[in-house]
This record gives structure tokens, sequence and C-alpha cells, in this order.
């Protein structure tokens, strides 16, 4: 007897950055932050669960290589999908003690600043939870796994609450508007470089949260009023005042970043030129048509309308003309979804 549950999980660019931690342990993040979901079919995990009495121990494939399943994250996830699973009497006794499989997947480069590990764990938390039969909040169970794919369970635009209560029940995600609410809306992933990132994320938000003196600034005056401006803006569908919170917003954790002790790099010399050129084609244009944002890694997210899509494609590659392959185009999506 088995039981197997595939669950297709999407990426999320934050258009608000998540950084710095209130609680390492529960991933309870210093402040708000807001995303855009990407549609699965372009970026995506692909994660199925297992369990069957003849398994011997849990094990875990990703990307086709056997890992290491305990790790701290992965730990996290599956001991409190098994504790609900034992309080809600979800499944009986002997399933518990059944061992599970895990094989996880995603179609785009791992941990090139391209937000795999939040796909990869909405993916994981919400098979998990099918699997072992839990009512939770998922949102709150892939946080624990890592911060940001709390964002990756809905569609569409997604709040990230800090929350403020000490053992993270309410640092949860809470869709802003879904996916029909603004159709228009794309994304253009820009790989400039596809190799893994040098600071992970997870390591960089310590130092920064250890060594910089604008981190706190940033969490207590700009945040907070920008994500109040962000949902507004997304609401009401005006893409000028999104487009220039959501660049202002990728400056700003790139500044913190740097004022990290040691720094933490992330934009390259390409970054930068892009940076340079979506800032000239908005001035050309009269009011911001294109918006950059980038993660803890130098691509370039930028979001747009979809008539500006062609236009923006016709740009970059005259600025990069051997990147034909490195667009990948994102639509908002609709809520994580089992196979
Ligand atoms: C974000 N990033 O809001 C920000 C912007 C990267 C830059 O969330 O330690 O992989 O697992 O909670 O979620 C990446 O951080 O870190 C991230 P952990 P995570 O998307």
């Amino acid at each position: 007897m088995s039981d197997i549950i595939t669950v297709v999980a999407p990426v999320n660019i934050a258009v608000i950055k998540y950084w710095g931690k209130r609680d390492a342990k529960l991933n309870i993040p210093l402040n708000d932050s807001v995303s855009g979901t990407l549609d699965a079919k372009v970026m995506c995990a692909k994660t199925s669960v297992c369990v069957r009495p003849d398994f011997e121990e849990d094990r875990l494939w990703l990307n086709g290589e056997n890992v290491s399943i305990y790790k701290e994250n992965f730990q996290k996830c599956l001991n409190k999908i098994r504790i609900l699973a034992k309080e809600q009497k979800s499944r009986d006794e002997k399933f518990l003690t059944w061992k599970v499989h895990i094989c996880s997947e995603n179609n785009f480069p791992t941990a090139a600043g391209l937000a795999s590990s939040a796909a990869g764990f909405a993916c994981l938390v919400t098979a998990l939870s099918k699997l072992y039969g839990v009512q939770t909040d998922v949102s709150a169970l892939a946080r624990l796994g890592s911060g940001s794919a709390c964002r990756s369970v809905y569609g569409g635009f997604v709040r990230w609450h800090a929350g403020s209560n000490p053992d993270g029940s309410d640092s949860i995600a809470k869709q802003v508007v879904d996916s029909s609410y603004w159709p228009e809306m794309k994304v253009l992933i820009l790989v400039v470089a596809d190799n893994k990132k040098s600071t992970s994320s997870t390591k960089g938000m310590i130092i920064t949260a250890k060594t910089s003196e604008l981190i706190d600034h940033r969490c207590r005056v700009t945040v907070p009023s920008r994500v109040e401006k962000m949902c507004e803006a997304i609401k009401r569908k005006d893409f000028p005042t999104f487009a220039e919170l959501t660049m202002k917003d990728s400056n700003e954790f790139h500044a913190v970043c740097l004022s990290s002790y040691p720094p933490c790099v992330y934009l390259t010399d390409v970054s930068n030129k892009i940076i340079e050129i979506i800032h000239r084609y908005n001035e050309m244009r009269g009011s911001p048509k294109v918006a950059y944002t980038f993660d803890a890694g130098p691509n370039a997210c930028l979001y747009l309308l979809e008539e500006e899509v062609p236009k923006v494609i016709s740009l970059i590659k005259y600025f990069f003309p051997s990147s034909s392959e490195t667009f990948i185009k994102g639509l908002p999506c609709p809520d994580l979804k089992e196979e």
C-alpha cells in the first residue's frame, strides 16, 4: 500500500523585499513583504511525496540527486506536520510511523536568486499536509522551511504579514488580489547568471541584521509605509506608483546589503546596466512603464504591462544582442494546485 501526492508550486518575485529575521528558528521576518506569483507553467517546483510501510528511512531527492533530509529546514516542516497529524488524529498511528520519500524538481536554475526555495517549500508543505491530512495555515508551514515560501502558496499578489506573536502564529501570507485581478501585469526574468550565488539569503540576512546600520531605518520607517502604498497601488492597478515603489525598494534592499559588513554584493555590472537602461527608457516614455527588481542575485525581474512586453524585449535585445534565450516570461498565476 502507498499514498503519493504531487503538487506544483510557482515562484514568487517580491516587490517589497523580505530581508532580516526577528526569529531565525521560526523564520519570522523583521518586516512585511509583498510579491507577485508567477505562472507555474513558466517557473515552478514540482514535488511528489510518498509514504510506505517498507520504506526504511525518510529520504529526499532534489533535481534527481539524493540529498540529506536532515537539514534543519526540512526537518522543521516534516516534524511540524507529523506533530499536527498526531494532534489532529488525521491519520492512524501506523501511518505516522511509516517513512516518507520526497522528490522535488525545479524547471529553472536552483539557488541563482530565482526564489527556488520559495517554490520548493511551498510545494513540499502543501504535498505533506495533504498526505498527512492536516488542517492548518499552509503558508505558516511553508515559512518554517523558507521565509519567502509562505508567499508562494497563493496566486496573484500576496502580502506576508510579519506579525507580532512570539510563536509566529500571525506571521502568515494573505492574498492582496487574485491572479485574475490584473491580467495585463507581466514579468520578464532576465537571467544574467544561473550559477549559485555567493552569499545565501539566509546567511546574508544574518550578516545584515548583525552589522548594517541601515536595516533598522528600513524596517521601522521605509517599509511599513511602502507596503501600505504598494497594496493600494495594486488594488487601484496604478502601474506608475507600483513601478516606482518596486524600484525604490529593490534599490534600498541592495543598499542595505552593501551596508552589511562584510558587504553582501548581489548585483553585477550587467545588473547595473539593466537598471540604467530601464531608467532611461522610463524617462523617455514620460512615466514608469517598466519596473526592475533584483533578489539576492544578479538576475533582473521586470514587471511591466502586456502592451510593453514586445518593446522591452526589443530594447533588451538591442543592448544585449546574445540574450535571446535568457528571457523567461511570467504571468500572474492561480492558486497552488495538486496534480
Ligand atoms: C524576498 N528574498 O522577499 C527576498 C528578497 C531574497 C531577496 O526572501 O532564510 O530564501 O529561507 O527565510 O526566503 C530569500 O530569502 O530565506 C528572500 P530564508 P529566503 O523574496
